[in-house]
């Protein structure tokens, strides 16, 4: 399989998927969504693969989110390819790849393990969210930007990490939107161990290896049934899509993104009401 922005290479039982734009912290654009989608369904259907990493490349970000530099009031851009009409998947907006990708993550009966190696923001920290463990270097920052970049991302976004963290702690996530040191994520249950930068493939590793000792049958079992119990917030995850594609639409949503891109504050002040 031939990939632009990710990379994917399947070894021993695992398959690694890839964010690879490290010079935009490993944000996606839905051609990227779309190209994990594609590896995350190979990995599915492929019968030598038990486990599956995601990470990000380079030593600064796991995933920082959408693209901002290519957002507008329309959502985010459109890729060449899709305007030649080549891929239709990639002709639905943004917000829409990115539950389709939350949802093969949550749907894959094996386990997807987090990589997490730096930044874990915005669109990129959903995605470790709903992975099934999360491995995180002492480097690595967690936290959300919706509220001051014009965006949310609700449904897994919210309500489970509400399950993941508690009520508050999720509340003042969004709300603050501050950043967790890997210790402070560790100490909340939001990850599952932290590791020196240069022991995080070697634990990662190790974890797989236990992984791969195991039933796949009844760790496939499992998962289903921890999926169960947190289903019906994929209702949420789709109004809140619907919600996010109308509100980037607004001049108060891309306040939020054009002060991030302008290197400014946003000022929100007239949109209260
Ligand atoms: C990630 C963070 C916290 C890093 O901060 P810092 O201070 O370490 O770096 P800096 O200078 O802000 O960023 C480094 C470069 O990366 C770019 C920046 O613009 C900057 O570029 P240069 O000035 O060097 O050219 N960059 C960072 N994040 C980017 C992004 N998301 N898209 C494009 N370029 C990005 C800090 O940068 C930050 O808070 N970033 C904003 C994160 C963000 O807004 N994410 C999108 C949220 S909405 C979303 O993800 C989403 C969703 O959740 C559901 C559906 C659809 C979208």
């Amino acid at each position: 399989m031939e990939f632009q922005d990710i990379l994917y290479s399947k070894y021993n039982g695992r398959a690694r998927v890839t964010i690879n734009r490290p010079q935009k912290l490993n944000a996606f654009t839905n051609h990227t969504l779309q190209e994990m989608i594609s590896a995350l369904l190979d990995a599915w259907t492929d019968k030598n693969v038990g486990v599956i990493i995601l990470t990000g490349a380079g030593d600064r970000a796991f995933c920082v989110g959408g693209d901002q530099s290519i957002r507008s009031k329309d959502g985010y851009a459109t890729t060449e390819l899709e305007k030649s009409g080549l891929d239709k998947l990639e002709n639905l907006p943004l917000p829409n790849n990115h539950a389709m990708l939350l949802q093969i993550i949550r749907n894959i009966p094996k386990p997807v393990v987090a990589m997490v190696n730096g930044y874990a923001i915005g669109g990129g920290h959903v995605i470790h969210v709903v992975c099934d463990l999360t491995v995180a270097s002492e480097k690595a920052k967690f936290g959300q930007v919706g509220p001051r970049v014009g965006s949310f991302d609700a449904g897994y976004g919210t309500a489970y990490l509400a399950r993941v963290v508690g009520e508050k702690k999720a509340r003042e996530i969004w709300f603050l939107c501050q950043q967790y040191t890997a210790e402070e994520a560790l100490k909340m249950g939001l990850v599952n161990k932290v590791v020196p930068p240069d022991k995080l493939e070697e634990e990662v590793e190790a974890m797989c290896d236990t992984l791969l000792a195991h039933s796949p049958t009844s760790l496939a079992a499992l998962k289903t049934s921890f999926n169960a119990d947190t289903e019906s917030i994929w209702g949420i995850h789709s109004m809140a899509g619907v919600a996010l594609n109308l509100y980037y639409g607004t001049d108060e949503a891309m306040e939020g993104r054009n002060a991030f891109m302008e290197k400014r504050k946003p000022d929100f002040s007239k949109f209260r009401k």
